[in-house]
């Protein structure tokens, strides 16, 4: 087992990280901007290197630094957390080029994975169901007219070096699909310096699930379960549940298997996420696969009893999973991303928190690095808390979090607490009738505002 691990990230996940180093018996070393030199994850491993000034491209991107720091230190492997340098093939090849282990997939399965037209190729190869749409990057406008003529109207084009939502356009009719080929390659290009563009058939009002699989050393891939992440705004995921109210025990078995053997198709190890879209017919789809852990990992934890992040360093060192092959829930959890940001505007509402008393009690769990008079730094994106609940069944799940919403005070900063107390009481939200689009809707038919002189 390793000795000691150098955290490369900050906020949440970094003491997240120390949390599972700690019960392990392993050394930790944090790496910190100036901008987060007051921080829990600072104070709380056991040691700590300032890698550089607030900007991420300075310091938590700054490959050269942080294996400074990790030779400095003398750790022997890097945990990357989410974002930042987690799904960077390059860093995972030059940390084993320096003798330190990298605590997540081989390169060679995030550079697969990151290339998302390959991604689809390859799902498609292994009998995942993909959507209709073309099998390599689109040649020119001419080659997206003929495949789109050939899958029918609304289309979506994704850019290859996309992901997540950065670089779609949907098109509803073939009049305007050359100009929108153009552009969103043109687009790709200067964001990613990568124009490669891929098209499939739209669907209008799926869900977003996705499966969290586990790979170790020696072949073998199990997966736990699902997490239904349906309520985002702008890609971002804003509540994520498990498990999905959608599946029933033979949809989760059939999505299941197909994320295995996808992921077995990839050579994969380590913890990884195969994302779906299901129709509302039932039938599924390969989106994406995201070759890290998840900001939403905690409802799978909770609902299957297992470490995640423990079980990434153990795996990572070497161990077998010693897991069933397919995990089966029990209860229901529930995660709600506190941002700090206006609940109406969604601008950032960075600043001295003042008052700050998170919630506990039955079925309910927070992760989090702020705490009373903490500054949070503009720099960063702007998650305090990860508030999650769990109960025996999804009710109990969504009366724990409503209690614990309103028992949740913080001062100082606006936050999303109240947007998440108003989803909560949501009818919709309640019946578990939710889709991609829930926030458009949900946005739309809530008032912030009275019309004046509307009299009632
Ligand atoms: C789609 C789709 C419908 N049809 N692809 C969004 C993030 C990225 N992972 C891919 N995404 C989607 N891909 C097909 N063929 C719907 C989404 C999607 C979405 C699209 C528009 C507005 C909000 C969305 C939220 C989640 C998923």
């Amino acid at each position: 087992m390793f000795k000691k691990i150098l955290v490369a990230n900050r906020g949440e996940i970094a003491l997240r990280v120390i949390h599972a180093c700690r019960e392990l018996g392993i050394k930790t070393v944090a790496v910190h901007s100036t901008a987060d030199a007051d921080s829990l994850h600072v104070a709380y491993a056991d040691e700590a290197v300032c890698i550089g000034p607030p900007p991420s491209a300075d310091s938590y991107l700054n490959v050269t630094s942080i294996i400074s720091a990790a030779e400095i230190t003398g750790a022997d492997a890097v945990h990357p957390g989410y974002g930042f340098l987690a799904e960077n093939a390059a860093f995972a090849e030059v940390l084993e080029e320096c003798q330190l282990e990298w605590i997540g997939p081989p390169p060679d399965s995030i550079r697969l994975m990151g290339d998302k037209s390959k991604a689809r190729r390859t799902a498609a190869e292994a009998g995942v169901p993909v959507l209709p749409g073309s099998r390599e990057p689109l040649a020119d406008a001419a080659d997206a007219a003929r495949v789109a003529a050939e899958v029918g109207f609304p289309v979506i084009l994704k850019a290859s070096a996309g992901g997540g939502g950065r670089g779609m356009r949907i098109v509803q009719e073939a009049g305007v699909l050359a100009s929108q080929f153009e552009t969103a390659s043109q687009e790709a290009l200067k964001a990613f310096g990568d124009g490669s563009i891929y098209l499939e058939r739209f669907l209008m009002d799926p869900r977003h699930i996705e499966f969290q699989i586990f790979g170790d050393k020696y072949g073998r891939v199990i997966h736990l379960g699902e997490r239904e992440c349906s309520i985002q705004r702008r890609h971002q995921k804003l509540i994520e549940e498990a498990p999905s109210p959608a599946l029933t025990e033979e949809l989760r078995q059939r999505m299941g298997e197909a994320a295995v053997q996808l992921a077995a198709a990839a050579g994969y190890t380590n913890a990884g996420t195969v994302e779906f879209l299901l129709d509302r017919d039932g039938s599924f789809y390969f989106m994406e696969m995201n070759t890290r852990i998840q900001v939403e990992h905690p409802v799978t934890e909770v609902v299957t009893g297992t470490d995640l992040v423990k079980l990434q360093i153990q795996v990572a060192a070497g161990e077998r999973l010693i897991l069933p092959d397919a995990l089966v829930a029990r209860g229901h959890a529930i995660e709600c991303r506190i941002n700090a940001e206006n609940a109406e505007t969604f601008n950032p509402s960075p600043g001295r928190i003042e008052t700050f008393h998170p919630p506990g009690g039955p079925g309910i769990r927070v992760d989090t690095h702020v705490y009373e008079d903490y500054f949070i730094p503009p720099h960063y994106d702007s998650l305090i808390a990860k508030l999650i609940s769990y109960g025996r069944d999804r009710e109990e799940a969504v009366a724990r979090m409503e209690r614990a919403l309103d028992f949740f005070v913080v001062d100082g900063v606006d936050t999303s607490i109240p947007l998440h107390q108003k989803i909560m009481r949501d009818s919709r939200f309640r019946a578990g009738n939710i889709s991609t689009h829930f926030m458009e809707r949900f946005l739309h038919k809530t008032p912030t505002k009275v019309t004046s002189g509307a009299g009632g």
